[in-house]
């Protein structure tokens, strides 16, 4: 037991270190000094690279804007706060010149974004001297730049005009812990418009999240264009309105990869798929059965009759046509409460069954290997939900990734089988929990994984809890996830933001760095930057405890 005043002197310690930035999520290697250093009003951002592409000339120029626009002031002397003399007689910063190292081969930032996992090298330097000349940032990638200037953005403070740093010289060397940081979001309970994808891809992107794992689709409704299937979208979307048009899709995935970000589609299969039975009635099982708590965790009950050739024929063409709209490596098919009972129950799946020989689970494994060889086809790595592995040990390959959601305890048995693992786990990560919300739900409107999770919850999670050394490899990061029975636009922000950003920075900068009471005031401002770029995160402590010294 530690004597409470030993806590409070360790706790006195953490502050004094406290930076008086909030570089979030926290570089690798980050040193600082004392001197006050300003913009000069005529800085620049050097692009040293032969050819720039057009997606790196527009992130320097969104910087330059960030760093005049931002106006974020700095609350308080002692915390990093305001000391009017230091700014006003700070040293001008020039310039930024930002280059490759030695001969890298110049892509886009949005050829970079969507490579696969462990060929994307986001690394890089940014060194800020003490006085006038130039600040130097350097990559091996142009992504790897991207990364250094949204660092950069965040060193900067505002106060009457000037722009500056009282921490300067600056050095940083940075690289993520793990390859995979995302946000999941659910857009078929409720619909989203482009706008707010647009600006939760700007918001992800500002704390180097660089997945966006996109659950599009689910039995409510089906709010995606897909060529050659428009039908899906015609009788399943909320409203001719509430669709994404493979134009839109093309917006979306262009503008989250000039941001650093690949777009992972997620079709849901063969589970909460009861909306396609608006266009094809013969490929969905259960879906007029009662009642619908029987069938499914939430109505409308539904799914995919994955015993017939003909489903397994669409499903199939289904992911050949999606694979085109979007870049990514990455498809995932879902795979997530499967109910047995619907199956059971559908004469059409027991005549097929009867007439075949099979086993439900045998033909769940002749359907996952059909969509998946589709998917392989088309040069894409699958990625499931955990109970295709976990519960119906279905035949996947090795490369498959595996997303556990139900508890993240389940990640050692996925781990032993072999897969590589993305942590989505409902104890730690999932941002809503109400539960409820259709008719019928229970009345106290609770559920299992209530209550509300903190940032501090998943801040402190460990990723690589009981597994050994080799099992550790497998885990390629994690994410927040949004589901949507009871999210839309009007609550977008404030439900993700700042929560999200605490797997950001565990993901990124790696759990032996991250520590609670340092984070606070860092992601507190976090919060405040958020906000003066037009992102409404929520208030993590009453104002007075920003205002307060140390
Ligand atoms: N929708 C889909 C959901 C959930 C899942 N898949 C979910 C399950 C339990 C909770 C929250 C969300 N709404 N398609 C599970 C991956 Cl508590």
């Amino acid at each position: 037991m530690v004597p409470k005043f030993a806590f409070a002197a360790a706790t006195a310690v953490l502050l004094a270190f406290t930076p008086v930035n909030a570089v979030w999520p926290l570089p690798t290697s980050f040193t600082t000094g004392s001197t006050a250093l300003r913009l000069a009003p005529w800085f620049d951002i050097h692009i040293d690279v032969h050819g720039a592409p057009g997606d790196l000339v527009n992130a320097v120029k969104r910087t330059k804007q960030q760093l005049w626009n931002d106006k974020l002031e700095r609350l308080v002397v002692g915390r990093g706060g305001v000391d009017a003399d230091a700014v006003f007689k700070a040293g001008q910063l020039n310039g930024l010149t930002i280059s490759l190292e030695n001969g890298a081969k110049v892509r886009s930032i949005s050829e970079e974004a969507v490579a696969p996992l462990e060929s994307r090298d986001e690394s890089y330097t940014l060194t800020i001297p003490g006085s006038g000349s130039g600040a130097l940032l350097k990559a091996n990638s142009t992504l790897g730049l991207f990364r250094g200037l949204t660092t950069f953005s965040q060193l900067f403070y505002y106060y009457k005009n000037n722009v500056y740093t009282i921490e300067a010289p600056i050095e940083i060397t940075d690289k993520p812990a793990y390859p995979y940081r995302g946000l999941m979001l659910d857009t078929a309970r409720n619909y989203f418009p482009v706008k707010d994808l647009e600006r939760t891809l700007d918001a992800m992107s500002w704390v180097k999240i660089n997945n966006f794992h996109w659950h599009v689709v689910d039995s409510q409704s089906f709010p995606l264009e897909i060529p050659g299937f428009e039908d899906l979208a015609e009788k399943g979307a909320y409203s001719a309105d509430s669709v994404y048009t493979t134009d839109d899709v093309s917006h979306i995935v262009s503008y989250a990869a000039a941001r650093g970000i690949d777009v992972i589609v997620e079709i849901d299969t063969p589970g909460h798929t009861a909306i396609i039975s608006n266009a094809h009635p013969e490929y969905v099982a259960c879906a007029q059965s009662t009642p619908w708590a029987s069938f499914a965790n939430e109505p409308p009950a539904g799914q995919l009759r994955f015993t017939e050739p003909a489903v397994t024929n669409f499903t199939s063409d289904l992911f050949t046509a999606v694979s085109k709209l979007f870049p990514s490596k990455f498809v995932s098919t879902g795979g997530d409460e499967l109910n047995v009972n619907c199956y059971d129950q559908d004469p059409v799946t027991q005549a097929t069954l009867n007439a075949t020989g099979q086993t439900l689970e045998q033909a769940l494994d002749t359907f996952t290997q059909a969509t998946h060889g589709a998917l392989k086809e088309a040069g894409k790595t699958p990625i499931v939900w955990e109970e295709m592995v976990l519960d119906h040990n279905v035949t996947l390959s090795n490369d498959t990734i595996v997303l556990v959601w139900i508890s993240s305890q389940n990640v050692v048995d996925v781990a032993k089988k072999g897969y590589k693992v993305v942590h989505a786990a409902s104890d730690y990560f999932y941002l809503d929990c109400g539960g409820g919300g259709w008719v019928g739900s229970n009345p106290a409107g609770n559920s299992w994984c209530d209550p509300f999770k903190t940032w501090q919850r998943s801040y402190t999670f460990d990723p690589t809890a009981n597994l050994t050394a080799e099992e550790s490899k497998l885990i390629l990061g994690g994410q927040h996830l949004l589901w949507t029975e009871q999210s839309g636009p009007e609550n977008l922000d404030p439900i993700v933001w700042p929560r999200a950003a605490s797997s950001a920075e565990l993901f990124w900068t790696g759990p032996a760095l991250t520590n609670v009471t340092t984070a606070l005031p860092r992601l507190h401002d976090v919060a405040f930057r958020f906000r003066q770029r037009g992102v409404q995160a929520i208030s993590l402590q009453p104002l007075w405890c920003a205002l307060r010294p140390g």
